[in-house]
């Protein structure tokens, strides 16, 4: 647990700025404000005031300050909040000023989100929502994040908990009292359909294939294809950038460049990859088998040839070709440098569909020409596979995870009916209501707090 400094810190963004928030949070926080607004104000009310630097008295800034007692505030603790102006000096010159009062100090990362956290304002997994919150760059992954926020997860793990406490406590009255007349014989019955419900409604949740983990992280789609094919020109297109290094020399791309788009308000990750060929040279070898290893793990792959040789398998072998087992992937085949076909030969080499290819797009990276056929169709795939996506609650491995255990623990205690073993049942209900605790932060997780936090920025 942290000490019980008073914190403090810049809680905007960078400066300069129109205007600086500066956040405190503690017992000080009261006499901060008085140091340097000589008072505080009504609660929850914006008051305005002329901040001064507490020992001279030099005024440095006029500011709105509100102040938030607790328990009623964002982190439990007495909270107070300057409204400056946005310039270097004004917030160096107040949080100079803050560091110089009696047990004051600049708050750590995430130090006051944590305090909330601690002071039991949020659960783990609306921690994990806020931080998600910060981070979205789309419209869907706001959405996502602000569920999370809000206790679409966490609420639904502490009422699991509850009812699994429930069929518990039915079963250790049975444990107890087996020896008395008066106990209702079936007390196990009941508490057993409850755990059989539980167990049903998280299987549903986990049944979601992992798509509110993507969500997070973005649908990925590997640009891959044999070298000088354009896959960097594309890349480069769609991200409206010079991204990828572009040459005429085969072999250009050795490592995996990463972009993240927006497509239509989903997240995408865009990857490009070394072309895939034959090699003798190690560097590009470990390219190869780089490129081939994130196509692999990819959700969609585009498969870029160079349309203007004259057929498939000589503008690129089989992606597939060499004996590997084909990827669980998505494939779509981009002809490109459509600009070097003439018109007589177009669609000349429609002729062979192979069965790996999902879709087929003809364009040219390096004019734009059928660029934004890809792009819409991009768009469409991510919408069409985020769709389910709006109801997942999953966001997280370690939520997967939790909810795997308690799976399996209530699994293990349905075994034990035929058994008839109470204690045994007993046992494995005391362990999924703790794997679910622990979700929430309710039970053991000095551990996992750390890392959670540690992806903060200072301020928040
Ligand atoms: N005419 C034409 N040239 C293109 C097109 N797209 C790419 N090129 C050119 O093809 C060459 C190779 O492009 P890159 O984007 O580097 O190809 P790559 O697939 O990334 O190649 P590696 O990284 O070596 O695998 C460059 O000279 C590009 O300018 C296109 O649509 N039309
Ligand atoms: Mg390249």
């Amino acid at each position: 647990m942290s000490d019980r400094s008073t914190i403090f810190a810049l809680s905007s963004g960078r400066p300069p700025a129109a205007i600086a928030v500066v956040r405190m949070s503690g017992r000080q926080a009261g006499a901060a404000l008085k140091a340097l607004i000589g008072r505080v104000p009504q609660p929850r009310q914006a008051a305005l005031a002329r901040v001064r630097e507490p020992v001279g008295g030099e005024v440095i800034d006029e500011a709105l300050a509100l102040w938030f007692p607790a328990p009623h505030s964002e982190t439990g603790e007495d909270v107070a909040e300057l409204q400056l102006h946005g310039g270097q000096a004004v917030i160096a010159g107040v949080l100079d000023a803050l560091g110089k009062i009696e047990g004051c100090r600049l708050a750590e990362p995430g130090e006051f989100t944590r305090r909330a956290f601690e002071n039991g304002k949020l659960d783990l997994t609306k921690v994990e929502g806020l931080g998600d919150l910060i981070a979205a760059e789309t419209q869907a992954q706001r959405r996502l994040a602000f569920r999370q926020l809000k206790g679409l997860i966490g609420d639904r793990a502490e009422d699991w908990r509850r009812r699994l406490i429930e069929a518990l406590a039915l079963i250790e009255a049975r444990i107890d009292f087996s020896d008395e007349a008066d106990v209702p014989e079936d007390l196990v019955a009941p508490a057993l359909d409850t755990v059989r419900q539980l167990r049903d409604e998280i299987a549903a949740c986990l049944a979601d294939s992992g798509r509110g983990e993507r969500l997070r992280e973005g649908l990925v789609v590997a640009i891959a294809g044999p070298p000088n094919a354009g896959k960097s020109t594309l890349l480069n297109r769609l991200a409206r950038r010079e991204v990828a290094i572009v040459s005429p020399y085969p072999g250009t791309t050795r490592d995996v460049i990463e972009v993240h788009l927006d497509l239509g308000g989903y997240p995408v990750t865009l990857l490009d990859t070394a072309g895939i060929r034959m090699s003798d040279d190690p560097v590009e070898q470990e390219g190869v088998r780089r490129a081939r290893e994130r196509a692999d793990m990819a959700d969609l792959v585009l498969w870029v040839i160079d349309g203007s040789v004259s057929d498939l398998s000589s503008a690129g072998r089989d992606p597939y070709s060499n004996g590997r087992q084909p990827s669980h992937a998505e494939l779509w085949l981009v002809k490109n440098k459509n600009d070097l076909v003439s018109s007589q030969s177009l669609g000349s080499h429609e002729s062979s569909p192979k069965e790996w290819i999902n879709r087929s797009f003809t364009m040219s990276a390096r004019t734009g020409s059928g660029l934004d056929t890809l792009i819409s169709a991009l768009a469409a795939h991510a919408q069409a596979y985020f769709a389910a996506t709006e109801s997942a609650i999953v966001t997280r491995a370690r939520h997967r995870r939790a909810f795997e255990e308690t799976r399996a623990a209530l699994d293990r205690a349905l075994e034990q009916r035929c058994t008839g073993r109470e204690e045994l049942i007993a046992e494995e209900l005391r362990a999924a209501s703790t794997t679910l605790g622990r979700l929430t932060g309710r039970i053991d997780v000095e551990d996992i707090l750390d890392a959670i936090f540690r992806d903060f920025c200072i301020g928040k």
